[in-house]
């Protein structure tokens, strides 16, 4: 299948900007890389999942966030987390339950976050249930006037989940500053997408709560962050939230243990020949952004990193078993102090609630504005370089039905007849 020209990349950021991004992206396939190793060395202790192949989804996002914004990350947003600050180390060290991780080693995979510092909210492995949080997290920003905005993920197999439903519509009617990006990467397991939602744009699903959507080429780095940023600024602004559908591919299997064969090969060679971070590279290339020297010299910068990231966290020791009884309830024996709501240290901003025509029930709220029976769909905006579907201008139902084989399907070992 032909690549598609990448007249989707729009020259409108600035020069470092276009570089952040690109050393971002390098990074999260290098973390990702490095931990491969580790996990087939039996370093690492839990499931290990891959975002190969949708690094310009988690970069270009969460690249568009302020500082003082949230984000909670899904298994496949690794980028997120690195743009956000979160040293490799810690990343390493969490999936090898060192005792130096985040959690002191009480976790394989990546349930962590940084409430303090860094305003990531830890992964919830019930698919979906970090969108009523980060509504919360959303609101409570807004009653302490902060002005933030927050941000999670969600693959098409976690849109079929209740909790995204009820989640995006608690956020609509509280008109949350908050941005849900809808990674659709085709597969959930080995189950595909046009098995599990009747809709060929996932972006669909915000038009049943009244929200603005986009669908942007999840693998063409510029149009994402910009789309992101042109959300995130309006979510900010007090429009309420929005939802961005990604449209990409899952290189890999669902984690490690998964050599996903029931992806058809066709499928699969298109998405390789639409490798995010080849595709930018050729962009930055063209714009005369990026040469062969300043890609060594990312790459140099890179390995040098993770070489001392990478020495650190194997050097950690693993938690003392003493440890595992510990902070699992807390009994009051020191592990932290529960004070009470008016012990708690007050913010110094002033707790604020306006969101405009919100709740009020008064006729001046639009409590009695008439019934219309029009089209009531909110709009939906596409950008991107291949954005009537992600999968070169073909629907993308149309182009997975293509792709699969009609007769058997091969899941994670064993074979199955296809009920059609
Ligand atoms: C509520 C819930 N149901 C099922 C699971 C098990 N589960 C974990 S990941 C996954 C597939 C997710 O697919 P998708 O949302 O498309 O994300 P992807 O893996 O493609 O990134 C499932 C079913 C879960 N974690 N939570
Ligand atoms: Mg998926």
């Amino acid at each position: 299948m032909p690549v598609p020209p990448e007249q989707g990349m729009k020259k409108e950021l600035k020069r470092q900007q276009y570089l952040d991004l690109y050393y971002h992206m390098r990074l999260n396939r290098a973390v990702e890389d490095m931990m491969v190793k580790l996990f087939r060395q039996n370093k690492i202790v839990g499931g290990l999942y891959s975002s190969l192949g949708q690094e310009a989804i988690s970069v270009g996002t969460a690249y568009a966030l302020e500082k003082k914004d949230w984000l909670a990350p899904m298994i496949r947003n690794i980028g997120a987390l690195l743009v956000k600050g979160v040293r490799p180390r810690d990343i390493f060290m969490q999936h090898m339950a060192k005792y130096d991780s985040p959690t002191k080693g009480k976790d394989g995979t990546s349930h962590f976050g940084d409430l303090d510092d860094l305003h990531i909210v830890s992964p919830i492995s019930m698919l979906g249930d970090l969108i009523p949080v980060m509504t919360g997290v959303a609101m409570a920003g807004r009653y302490l006037g902060q002005k933030i905005v927050t941000m999670t993920w969600i693959g098409d197999g976690g849109s079929s989940t209740g909790v995204f439903h009820e989640g995006l519509n608690f956020a609509a009617t509280q008109k949350a500053p908050f941005v849900l990006i809808l990674e659709n990467n085709l597969w959930a397991y080995s189950t595909p997408v046009r098995k599990q939602v009747p809709l060929e744009n996932l972006a669909d699903r915000a038009k049943a709560y009244g929200i603005d959507s986009y669908i942007v080429d999840g693998n063409d780095a510029v149009a994402v962050y910009s789309v992101a940023k042109e959300a995130v600024d309006r979510a900010r602004a007090g429009e309420g939230p929005i939802l961005i559908e990604a449209k990409s591919f899952r290189r890999m299997g669902h984690a490690q243990h998964d050599p996903a064969e029931y992806v058809p090969k066709e499928m699969r060679a298109y998405w390789e020949a639409r490798d995010p971070i080849a595709l930018y590279e050729r962009f930055l290339s063209s714009e005369k952004l990026l040469d062969a020297k300043s890609k060594k010299e990312v790459e140099d910068k890179i390995d040098s990193l993770l070489a001392v990231e990478r020495e650190f966290a194997e050097n950690s020791p693993m938690p003392p078993p003493e440890l595992a009884e510990t902070g699992v309830y807390c009994t009051g024996d020191g592990c932290h102090k529960i004070r009470a709501k008016w012990e708690r240290p007050r913010s110094s901003v002033k707790a604020v609630w306006t969101v405009p025509g919100f709740g009020s029930g008064k006729a001046s709220d639009g409590a009695n504005a008439p019934i219309h029976f029009g089209d009531t769909h909110a709009p939906q905006h596409r950008v991107g370089n291949d954005t009537k579907s992600a999968n070169g201008g073909k629907p993308a139902a149309k182009m997975a039905a293509k792709a699969a084989p009609k007769k058997t399907v091969k899941t994670a070992g064993a074979s199955r007849k296809a009920r059609r």
